[in-house]
């Protein structure tokens, strides 16, 4: 049987993890195609993605891109998988057969959620509590975006670049952590798509853990090292969904490494 969405990207992803955790708990087919980040220059970025020969590269040359953001060198993206996705960028999400392009992690867990039988991760198919999730996941990739450049410059920061990303942290949790001293999810009382996108890319933040040696070494303070306690619901959220059967597979070993979980 054909899957209903089909995923290419680098992996592990904790962005391909949004989607996954909503296909496991939603019970949705997905398909997901990747190779380790280094090697995806190796790959014809597609929905028929595959591994390329070195036979192949001069066929496939009028489809050499430089590449725009987290990679270096060239790609291979063919001009279907452009047309499918314009900004370039992976994961990249496709209907059965191709026909459609998702692109933005957020909305292709979105479009995962909508195939579910189970409504309430996205919704309950109310218009209003959907634009809520939405105004969630809006605010989730503001962090995101911002937390995606800091990591991306982690070994050359400056002044500006740590003060938009502490900020941009800042206003991201205060906001998650005041939802969640209402209620026991982000938004009402049951799991949706955007307790899943704040836990994987909370989870993505935080491992900037791994790097407070070179961090201090450039004279600054990791910007998550009050997060426990300036942020207990959020932390007792982050644990708890890291533990249930449908995130634990992708998270546990991930977070485990840098906040304490038991
Ligand atoms: N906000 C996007 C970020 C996606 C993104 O920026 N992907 C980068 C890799 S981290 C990419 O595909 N870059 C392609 C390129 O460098 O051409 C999402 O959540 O999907």
């Amino acid at each position: 049987m054909a899957e209903d969405i089909r995923i290419f990207s680098y992996l592990p992803n904790p962005r391909v993890w949004k989607s996954l955790i909503t296909a496991k708990l939603g019970n949705v087919n997905l398909k997901v195609i990747g190779d380790k980040p280094m090697s995806l220059a190796n790959w014809l970025w597609d929905f028929d993605a595959q591994e390329l020969t070195s036979s192949d590269f001069e066929e496939m040359k009028s489809y050499k891109r430089k590449s725009k953001r987290g990679f270096k060198g060239a790609l291979y993206k063919t001009d279907r998988f452009l047309e499918k996705n314009p900004f370039g960028t992976v994961p990249a999400g496709f209907n059965f057969d191709g026909s459609e392009g998702v692109f933005e992690s957020n909305s292709i867990m979105r479009a995962v959620a909508r195939f579910s039988d189970d409504s309430s991760l996205y919704g309950d198919k109310d218009p209003f509590k959907q634009s809520r999730i939405d105004s969630f996941l809006d605010a989730n990739l503001v962090f995101a975006r911002e937390f995606q450049v800091y990591t991306l410059e982690i070994d050359s920061l400056n002044d500006y670049l740590y003060k938009r990303m502490t900020s941009a942290y800042l206003f991201y949790l205060d906001g998650i952590e005041r939802a969640l001293s209402i209620n026991e999810f982000i938004v009402g009382d049951k799991i949706s798509i955007a307790d899943i996108s704040f836990v994987c890319d909370l989870a993505q933040f935080l491992r900037e853990r791994d790097k407070k040696e070179n961090i201090n070494q450039q004279g600054y303070e990791l910007i998550s090292r009050n997060f426990e306690k300036e942020f207990p619901n959020s932390y007792f959220h982050l644990k708890t969904l890291s533990k249930l059967e449908e995130f634990r597979d992708f998270l546990l070993n991930y977070l485990e490494k840098v906040i304490k979980i038991s």
